[in-house]
């Protein structure tokens, strides 16, 4: 049995405020709540986030890091950065970094690959564009991006591996997949998932594939009845506090 995650994105949104807000009242629900949940505050908010959150169930991650200990690269963060601070999680491939900073899916791999091996848990982001849907790609694409992103990833490491079928179409668009557009894609990243390797289809039963795109407090319910869909990434509806206590209720 897979267990659910609902996970915050906030993006670069949200004052250190109001981010300490929402942290606080999550605390407590997130003790209460059967799920795992999640928050992936701007970079600068991690250590005032990860302190309120310290003692909780509230896991806190990274937004992004860069796949090395301690060296040269300017505008970056370590995982070793991350380790002060417990933080243990990290998003790879969001479809802002896709799409705005050139984020490929073999550089994601190498992403992938390092954090797995420093112990980092990765959520790896997956999905296709508007126009890719409309060509009858939206599989091709898919598969691309879940056999580069995860090429030479060895069995061991695919328990700390959660993917995110993100179509790009319906992030912050307030255009949702239907349940059944989203259980077809999360079915066949897991199917994929599975033919990677000899073996793999038991791993990929275990993998939590979570649904993101304009997922809202009255949308979550149908979604997260699908049989493969385990949670929500998202955006605008956890930056309030009332709204993503209203994802997990
Ligand atoms: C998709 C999602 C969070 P939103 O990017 O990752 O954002 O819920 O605002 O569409």
């Amino acid at each position: 049995m897979r267990k659910k995650i609902i996970a915050g994105n906030w993006k670069m949104n949200l004052t250190l405020a109001e981010a300490v807000t929402i942290t606080k009242g999550l605390v407590s629900a997130s003790d209460a709540s059967p799920h795992e949940v999640m928050v992936f505050p701007s970079a600068l908010h991690l250590e005032s986030v990860s302190q309120i959150a310290r003692g909780s169930k509230l896991i806190v991650g990274a937004q992004n890091a860069y796949q090395s200990g301690l060296t040269a690269m300017t505008g970056e963060i370590s995982p070793v950065q991350l380790a002060e601070l417990g933080i243990t999680t990290v998003l790879v491939g969001h479809s802002e970094r896709r799409q705005f900073l050139g984020e490929t899916s073999e550089f994601d791999n190498e992403k992938i690959s390092y954090f797995l091996k420093a112990g980092l848990r990765v959520v790896y982001c997956v999905g296709e564009t508007w126009a890719e849907r409309e060509k009858g790609n939206t599989f091709t694409v898919l598969e691309d991006q879940i056999k580069k992103g995860l090429k030479d990833i060895t069995s061991d490491l695919f328990a700390n591996l959660v993917i995110a079928y993100e179509p790009v179409w319906a992030i912050g668009t307030g255009k949702v997949a239907t349940p059944v557009e989203a259980e077809e894609a999360h079915a066949f990243i897991r199917k994929e998932i599975g033919n990677l390797f000899v073996g793999a289809s038991a791993i990929a039963e275990k993998i939590q594939i979570l649904y993101g795109g304009s997922v809202k407090p009255d949308n979550i319910k149908d979604l997260l009845t699908k049989p493969n869909i385990d949670g929500g990434l998202v955006g605008g509806a956890s930056q309030k506090l009332d709204s993503f206590l209203g994802l997990l209720k």
